[in-house]
C-alpha cells in the first residue's frame, strides 16, 4: 500500500452529505474542484468536503463550475462555512468572479471541513426523531420508505380531540437546505419542553404532525434540490407517485386521511439574505379572510423577532396563478388553510448581520422556537 505523501492536500467527500469532485489538488495555492450534480438532475450547488494536509500553508480552493450552479446569485456576497470539529462552523474568506468560487484558508489543524451551510447529518436526524419519541406526548411513525430504502419518518405530538387543530410542518424537501432541519430541531426542542408555557398551551389546542426531513436520500447523497431519482419534491404535490416521489405521496396521503388546519414548509434560499415567507396568495380559493389571517401570522412573527421581515421575498403569484405542484399551494388549496413556505438564508440576515457565522445552525434553531410562538398567537383563529 503506497504511503501517501504527507504534505500534499488530500480532499475527500466520501461521507454523509459529502459532495465535491477533485480536478487537481497538487498545488495548495490552486486546488481545482467541481460540485457534482444531483443524481439524474441538472441541479447542483450544495458542497461538503474535507481537506487534509500536514502543511498548514495558505490553501485556495477553487470551485470552477460555480458559475453554472442552480442559483448563481447565491454566490454574491456569500462566504463558505468551515469546521475543524464538525460541530462549530465559521465563515471563511470566499470570492466569486462569475465562474469560480474561491475559498481561502490557512488551516489551524491538519483536517478541516468545508460546506455550503452547516450540515445536518442523517445520524443527527435519527437522534432527533428517536429522542423526540421518548416524550410521552410524541409518537414516531414510519409512513413508508424512500427510493433508497430509508424511512419516511413523521412525529405526531399531542393527542387529537374535539376542536383541536391539526398543524403540519415539513422540512428539507430540498435536502441541501439544511437550515430547515436545524429549524425543526429548535421547534421540537420547545414544543416538547414541559416547562414552556406557550408549548403546553399549544398542545391543549392543537396536534402537531412534523416531518423533519422530507428527503433523507437527497440529504445523504449530498444533493441540493432533488431526491434519489433527481425529482424536485416541491413540484410533485399535485400528482406524486410511489415510483418517482414516494416521500410526497406518503406524507400527502396522511394529510388527506388526517386533515390540515395549518401548514408550514421549511426551506432555505440561496440568494436573498433575509428570513421571509412565501404564501399561497395565487390559489383559486384564496380569500380576503385567508389574507387577513396570513397577515396576522406575519405581523406576529415580526413582533416576536427582528430575524423576520416581510418586505423582501419572492414575487407573489397573481390571483389564480399559483403553481399547484408546490407544497404550500397544494396544501393551502386542498385544505383551505393557512399555509406558508418559510425561507431562511444561506448567507445572513442582512437586517441583523453576524459576520463571524452569518446565518447559522443556532440562529435557525432559535428561529424555529420563535415560529412556535407565532403559531400560538394564531392557533385559535385557524378555522374561526
Ligand atoms: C421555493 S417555493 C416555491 C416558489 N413559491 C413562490 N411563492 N414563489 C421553491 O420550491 O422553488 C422554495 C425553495 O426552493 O426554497
Ligand atoms: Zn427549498
Amino acid at each position: 500500500m503506497p504511503i501517501l505523501a504527507q504534505n500534499t492536500p488530500k480532499i475527500s467527500d466520501n461521507f454523509d452529505s459529502g459532495n465535491i469532485r477533485v480536478i487537481n489538488a497538487t498545488n495548495p495555492e490552486n486546488i481545482e474542484l467541481e460540485i457534482k450534480h444531483d443524481n439524474d438532475s441538472e441541479f447542483y450547488q450544495w458542497f461538503h468536503f474535507k481537506l487534509h494536509n500536514t502543511d498548514r500553508c495558505q490553501h485556495t480552493l477553487n470551485i470552477t463550475n460555480a458559475g453554472k450552479a442552480a442559483y448563481v446569485e447565491g454566490w454574491e456576497n456569500y462566504q463558505a462555512v468551515a469546521s475543524y470539529d464538525r460541530e462549530h462552523w465559521f465563515r471563511v474568506p470566499t470570492q466569486y468572479d462569475g465562474n469560480t468560487l474561491s475559498i481561502t484558508l490557512t488551516p489551524e489543524y491538519d483536517s478541516v471541513y468545508f460546506a455550503y451551510f452547516c450540515p445536518y447529518s442523517y445520524e443527527r436526524h435519527q437522534d432527533l426523531i428517536h429522542n423526540a419519541q421518548l416524550d410521552i406526548d410524541c409518537q414516531l411513525q414510519i409512513l413508508g420508505h424512500t427510493l433508497d430504502g430509508r424511512d419516511i419518518s413523521m412525529l405526531k405530538i399531542g393527542e387529537e380531540g374535539e376542536g383541536k387543530k391539526k398543524v403540519w410542518l415539513t422540512a428539507r424537501q430540498h435536502p441541501g437546505e439544511t437550515m430547515a432541519e436545524w429549524f425543526i430541531e429548535g421547534f421540537l426542542d420547545r414544543l416538547l419542553d414541559e416547562d414552556d408555557g406557550a408549548a403546553r398551551a399549544l398542545l391543549n389546542k392543537a396536534v402537531f404532525y412534523v416531518v423533519p426531513n422530507m428527503n433523507p436520500d437527497g440529504s445523504y447523497r449530498g444533493h441540493l434540490r432533488t431526491n434519489a431519482a433527481g425529482i424536485n419534491l416541491n413540484r410533485e404535490w399535485l400528482k406524486p407517485s410511489m415510483e418517482k416521489s414516494p416521500e410526497v405521496f406518503l406524507v400527502r396521503e396522511q394529510m388527506l386521511a388526517i386533515g390540515v388546519d395549518m401548514f408550514l414548509d421549511i426551506h432555505g434560499d440561496e440568494a436573498l439574505p433575509y428570513n421571509f415567507v412565501a404564501g399561497c396568495e395565487g390559489n383559486p380559493s384564496y380569500t380576503d379572510k385567508d389574507e387577513a389571517l396570513a397577515n396576522k401570522f406575519k405581523q406576529v412573527l415580526i413582533n416576536i423577532t427582528p430575524e423576520f421581515q416581510d418586505d423582501i421575498g419572492y414575487d407573489k403569484d397573481e390571483p389564480g396563478q399559483a403553481n399547484p405542484t408546490v407544497a404550500t399551494n397544494w396544501v393551502g388549496e386542498q385544505f383551505n388553510c393557512l399555509a406558508y413556505t418559510i425561507e431562511m438564508p444561506f448567507k445572513d440576515n442582512d437586517l441583523l448581520p453576524d459576520h463571524s457565522v452569518g446565518w447559522s445552525d443556532v440562529r435557525s434553531h432559535l428561529f424555529g422556537r420563535d415560529v412556535l410562538s407565532a403559531i400560538y398567537h394564531v392557533v385559535d383563529e385557524l378555522r374561526a
